[in-house]
């Protein structure tokens, strides 16, 4: 084995010491008798263990020029010796495999980002127009710390209801984030300063960075059942056993709508239990509402879970996120809001949520604040814009359609029903993570690990490979 050293860290037999072997391979000691030789082939990784003899060969080569090399940087290397490669994250290192592979026939159904029938990203009409209304602004001014409020209005509006009572009676604090992801991020901080040894309930499983996100905000998490693997739909049972049984006053983490990455909701009836059962323990419910749209194709319809929530007279907190029901992923917009029980309640907690931004990025971009907030004014733009999320939900329908009826077509023996039961931008489909290895490594079709396929990126053009893939696998 050629080793061309290449050095990242002073310390032999570190984690850390990562070398290159030969071209386009990386290897890395975990210790004397253990190296691990990553080779990235077509955009995959493929990991091969290098043990016993061969291991202390390529261990002491290692070591050796880790030597020579630290001793060559000795006057520069080391403030960050101790810092070891990230872990990949779950979900935006599929994009990166797969923009690394070269394959023609390479499907990407990672991350959640809608595509047209082509495979190809989509700004939506009503975007283009609020675009062009102001593109001519001069007001290239900060934001306040809160960000727009003529957005967070809008916004509210759009989560609990244009004649909500909370919203006529000005008990709602609402600023402006950076997407749904900085929605929970702030909610987590206010959280951490304001009750400072409350724990959050986080459900089984979940959109993966969740978990980073309370960790990162040192709230300590426990998991309630929500899924059931066996039925391939909500552990309705277990849940309500976790709610009724997480100490009163707990914080629990709920997904408005298109659950992420299960595809699958309580009913209205259930979200009604659910709401009760909240009250009679006294928890607070923090609504994530990233794909508000994206469930049933209408907003309203979505916004279910949180009416039934407020006219039940909860305070929730909502982070919302206009990435996927405008396709605005990149310009980061979004809001989080609490309901307060009186107007100087939510004046006082707006001010500590500004206050909370301040030191992090100081106030939140512009753009998509304007673009949001232009179509939402604008009753055209707004009926638009309605056609377009409906366009893109009934996309993703037709899609689960064509995915299970060629699995069908082919013979495949397993039941695929949950194909076409859940909603929203996923399907969570059971396939292991073996059999997601192989569908990456043999057919070239990205997803993430836990089997979930982002339906926004399956066309009429890919489905029947998509299909065969899956078939392949799973027979
Ligand atoms: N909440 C949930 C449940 C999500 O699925 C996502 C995005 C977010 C919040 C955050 O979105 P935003 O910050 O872009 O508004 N989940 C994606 C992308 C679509 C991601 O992982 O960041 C996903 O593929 O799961």
């Amino acid at each position: 084995m050629a080793l061309k050293s290449v050095l990242t860290c002073r310390t032999p037999f570190t984690l850390s010491k990562v070398l290159e072997v030969s071209s386009g391979e990386r290897c890395q000691s975990t210790s004397a008798s253990n190296i691990v030789v990553q080779k990235v082939e077509r955009g995959g990784r493929i990991d091969r263990k290098l043990e016993g003899g061969r291991a202390a060969m390529a261990g002491r080569a290692i070591a050796r020029s880790n030597m020579r090399a630290g001793k060559r940087f000795m006057s520069t290397a080391g403030w960050w010796s101790h810092v070891t490669p990230a872990p990949r994250d779950p979900i935006l290192g599929v994009t990166e495999a797969f923009l690394a592979d070269t394959h023609p026939s390479k499907v990407n159904v990672g991350v959640g980002a809608y595509r047209n029938d082509k495979g190809k990203p989509v700004v939506l009409q009503c975007v283009r127009e609020a675009e062009r209304r102001i593109a001519g602004s001069k007001f290239m001014e900060y934001l306040p710390m809160g960000g727009s409020v003529k957005f967070t209005e809008f916004a509210i509006r759009l989560a609990y209801g244009d004649e909500a009572d909370v919203l006529n009676d000005k008990r709602v604090a609402s600023v402006q984030t950076l997407s749904g992801t900085g929605a929970c991020r702030l909610f987590a901080d206010f959280q951490k300063r304001f009750k400072p040894e409350s724990l959050v309930y986080i459900p089984i499983p979940t959109w993966s960075n969740h978990h980073n996100i309370w960790r990162d905000a040192r709230v300590e998490s426990r998991l309630f059942r929500y899924y059931d693997p066996a039925t391939k739909g909500l552990d309705f049972s277990g849940l309500m056993e976790d709610v009724k049984n997480a100490p009163s006053g707990s914080f629990f983490l709920l997904h408005a709508c298109a659950h992420n990455p299960t595809g699958v909701d309580p009913s209205e009836e259930q979200w009604k239990e659910i709401s009760q059962l909240f009250k009679e323990k006294g928890h607070f419910p923090l609504f994530d509402m990233a794909y508000q749209g994206f469930a049933s194709g209408d907003t309203e319809k979505d916004g279910q879970a949180i009416r039934i929530f407020m006219n039940d007279g909860h305070q929730i907190a909502c982070g919302q996120s206009f990435a996927k029901n405008m396709g605005l992923y990149g310009q980061r917009v979004g809001c989080l809001s609490v309901i307060c029980s009186t107007p100087q309640e939510s004046v006082a907690v707006k001010s500590q949520l500004q206050q909370i931004a301040r030191p992090m990025y100081s106030n939140p971009p512009l753009h998509g604040a304007e673009i949001v907030s232009t179509i939402l004014s604008d009753p055209e733009l707004k009926d638009l814009w309605h056609k377009e999320v409906k366009e893109m939900a009934d996309r993703i329908i037709s899609m689960r359609e064509a995915l299970r009826f060629n699995l069908e077509k082919l013979g495949s023996k397993l039941n695929w029903q949950h194909v076409t039961d859940q909603i929203g931008m996923f399907c969570y489909s059971g396939l292991t993570e073996e059999q997601v290895d192989r569908l990456t490594r043999e057919f070239h079709v990205y997803l993430t690990r836990n089997g979930r396929i982002s339906m926004a990126g399956v066309t009429t053009g890919n489905v029947e490979y998509l299909a065969n893939a899956v078939h392949e696998v799973s027979k």
